[in-house]
């Protein structure tokens, strides 16, 4: 026999589905969250089941787990973990742990895509073009990837996934994949994906709406509370306000926080780290603790919502050659102009501010995060610029 403990997110499910391909009814699998995890491995110690091989993936284990599955597996248990995590590289100093965050070629791994590898290089399964590409969609779902390949089927995977229960997926995926040549969402998918999109759409303008800035720990993070949809949300709202270093989610009934982050200065699972956390360098998880309800929910309760930048702007953008035209809650104007190949300045009101700004963006982030600026309308644009030129 065989027990799988994994995650119960689209990649940790992802595992459970190539263990049923690879071991049929021979396999019981459990999903988890981050936090149930353990218990589970002490459940299965416990237990002292005789002649099962537990598999371990997209999870890790901690360190009182750690002692006791060394001893298990030293004892003649069989035993593998396999995650990609960084959080738990120091997981590869165990004979039965493999840690791996990318491949030689740098490829970002998935927890599927290492147990795919492991169970077709352990002769328990044969690969096939349909497993091949259920499997990069989940790795591109799992480490964005889809993202900067502009991947939706990978998107659209995870999306099918909160559709329906785990066991239907599980259960669709394991025959599709069993019987096509090659992976495909059917008619009624198509369709319920298609739906789906629009709604996440409107979900999205609408939390827009409430997002609120706070510098938290020495970095910039826009807060908002959402139960569902994080990681659209949190790609969509950090392109829209660059200034922010990262987006915290809070999910207030499930008690739990989620950060995201599009910037490759920022490691939100430093961010998750503090409050006993962890994750990704761009996505991350907490338990709302005191300390993280505090600073994400308490201090950030009086704050006014972000202003969104006016969508119908034809002159008033960002960058433009003639200069950008910001305003402010107190009615402060904020214009920021390039003056020379390297260097942008602000003029507020009248005045030209001591600060210069290697790159427009410098200038921007500048401006949303000290004034809570947001871009002018074009009338007030054109306004201010006709005046501008004839002053000049
Ligand atoms: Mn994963």
């Amino acid at each position: 026999m065989y027990k799988l403990l994994s995650h119960n997110d689209l990649d940790g499910v992802g595992c459970g589905i190539v263990a049923k391909l690879a071991f049929g009814e021979d396999v019981e699998i459990r999903y988890n969250s981050v936090s149930f995890l353990n218990q589970e491995v002490e459940k299965f110690l416990d237990q002292k089941i005789e002649n099962t091989f537990l598999f371990i993936t997209d999870l890790s284990v901690n360190e009182e787990n750690t002692i006791r599955l060394d001893d298990y597996y030293k004892k003649g248990g069989k035993v593998q973990l396999i995650d990609h995590h960084k959080t738990a590289l120091h997981l590869n100093d165990f004979e039965w742990g493999f840690v791996s965050v990318q491949d030689e070629d740098g490829t970002l791994t998935s927890a599927t895509s290492l147990l795919y590898e492991y169970l077709v290089k352990n002769g328990y399964m044969t690969p096939s073009p349909a497993v091949d590409e259920f499997v990069e969609l989940v790795r591109q779902y799992d480490t964005w990837d889809w993202e900067r390949n502009n991947n939706l089927e990978a998107q659209r995977l995870n999306a099918l996934f909160y559709l329906i229960s785990f066991d239907e997926f599980v259960e669709k995926m394991v025959t599709r994949l069993k019987e096509n040549e090659h992976f495909f969402f059917d008619e009624l998918e198509v369709q319920i994906l298609d739906m789906e999109e629009k709604k996440i759409d409107r979900y999205i303008r609408r939390k827009r709406r409430e997002l609120v800035q706070k510098e938290i720990d020495g970095l910039y993070a826009g807060v908002v509370y959402a139960e569902q949809y994080h990681s659209e949300l949190g790609n969509e709202l950090g392109k829209e306000y660059p200034h922010l270093d990262y987006i915290a989610i809070v999910n207030i009934g499930g008690k739990k926080l989620g950060f995201r982050t599009i910037h490759d200065h920022v490691d939100v699972s430093k961010v998750a780290g503090t409050y006993g956390g962890g994750g990704h360098v761009k996505a991350s998880g907490c338990n709302l603790t005191d300390k993280a309800y505090q600073n994400y929910c308490l201090d950030t309760f009086a704050l006014e919502p972000l202003r969104e930048d006016p969508k119908k702007n034809e002159y008033n953008k960002k960058d433009s050659p003639l200069g950008t035209l910001f305003e402010n809650k107190q009615d402060d104007i904020f214009f920021l102009y390039q003056v020379s190949k390297n260097q942008w300045a602000i003029n507020h009101k009248k005045t030209k501010l001591p600060q210069t700004f290697p790159t427009f963006l410098q200038g921007e982030i500048f401006l949303r995060r000290n004034y809570g600026a947001w871009l002018a309308r074009d009338d007030k644009y054109i306004r201010y610029v006709m005046d501008f030129v004839k002053h000049k």
